[in-house]
């Protein structure tokens, strides 16, 4: 009988090690979006996909009212205060105050991926006090901004007043933007920049500054708002000051409103970002560095897509909408 037992409980043993080594371990990634608006829904539309294919658990922190260190840090340190999370990534809100947050999570043992945005100077190869995160993911802001004032130029036969209307001046992708606009304009002699203004990426203070830069430049031929907020603010003053179609309007993020607005002709370019495929990026890449000790490409760059008033319509374009 007790030689039995034994055999039985040895069975037992067995069967639950097999068990154990049949079923790994589910990885959980979390998610710290940079605001609640349509460019991380769609990222973590992306993402979602992404981790429902590879089996990761998902966690996405909440979404911040606002833009900013003081909204966005809170939320992330109780994300990985959860102490369960094997990856993070997320879209800093500064290039400077997200440093130590960041460092100090890397340093307790979660690998970071920043998505959309960059700390510091966004070169994580080179020694630095930023340089932990495994890679930046995101799109090339500097040559959008310089495909942005091209397409402007061409839309204005090469000359005129233009305003830009941006949204904080610390933030690695915006300011991209601004730096990859002022150098695109460079080439056209004729065009001058005559205003650039922060928003605090809050819509009704892009209006009145659109507004106000309108007042100021009743000649103002252009003008180029380079995120939600900021575009869809620059969008509503020129409208409401009953300049829609004089003023050419170049807009960046591909939300309905601003599709919309492309098709009524009543703005004239949206730069579209990918951003279901940076959010599914940084899944695929976390997941292939912790599973097989993959080495990610310390940038990786998705494209971007241009819409005009000529291809808004096009089937082919209709997946670059944000969702
Ligand atoms: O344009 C995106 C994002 O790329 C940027 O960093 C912040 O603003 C958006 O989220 C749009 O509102």
């Amino acid at each position: 009988m007790k030689k039995f037992i034994i055999t039985l409980l040895l069975i037992c043993l067995g069967l639950s090690f097999i068990a154990m080594a049949g079923v790994a371990k589910q990885l959980k990634f979390a998610f710290m979006p940079g605001i609640a608006d349509p460019f991380y829904f769609t990222m973590e539309k992306g993402a979602k996909a992404k981790a429902a294919e590879l089996g990761v658990e998902l966690i996405v922190g909440e979404y911040p009212k606002a833009w900013g260190p003081e909204y966005q840090v809170p939320i992330l340190k109780a994300l990985v205060a959860r102490g369960d999370i094997d990856l993070l990534f997320t879209a800093p809100t500064s290039v400077e105050a997200l440093i130590p947050v960041l460092k100090e999570i890397s340093d307790s043992g979660i690998p970071v991926i920043t998505v959309d945005t960059y700390i510091g100077d966004g070169d994580y190869t080179k020694p630095s006090n930023y340089n932990f995160p495994l890679a930046f993911i995101g799109t090339d802001n500097f040559l959008g901004g310089e495909v942005v004032a091209g397409q402007l130029a061409l839309l204005l036969g090469g000359k005129g007043k233009v305003f830009l209307e941006n949204t904080n001046p610390d933030v690695s992708s915006v300011m991209g933007r601004e730096l990859g606009f002022r150098a695109g304009l460079k080439i056209f002699p004729d065009m001058e920049l005559v205003g650039v203004e922060y928003c605090l990426d809050i819509q009704e203070t892009a209006v009145a500054q659109v507004g106000a830069a309108l007042q100021k430049n009743p000649d103002l031929a252009g003008v180029f708002g380079v995120n939600v907020f900021s575009a869809q603010g620059a969008y509503q003053a020129v409208v409401s000051a009953g300049l829609g179609g004089a003023v050419k309007i170049a807009t960046w993020d591909a939300t309905e409103t601003l599709i919309e607005a492309l098709k009524r002709k009543e703005l004239n370019l949206i730069l579209a970002q990918m951003p279901a495929e940076i959010g599914s990026l940084a899944v695929e890449w976390g997941f292939k560095h912790l599973t097989e000790g993959a080495e990610i490409p310390k940038k990786v760059i998705p494209g971007f897509f241009v819409f005009t008033q000529e291809n808004v319509n096009d089937p082919e374009a209709q997946q670059y909408i944000y969702k």
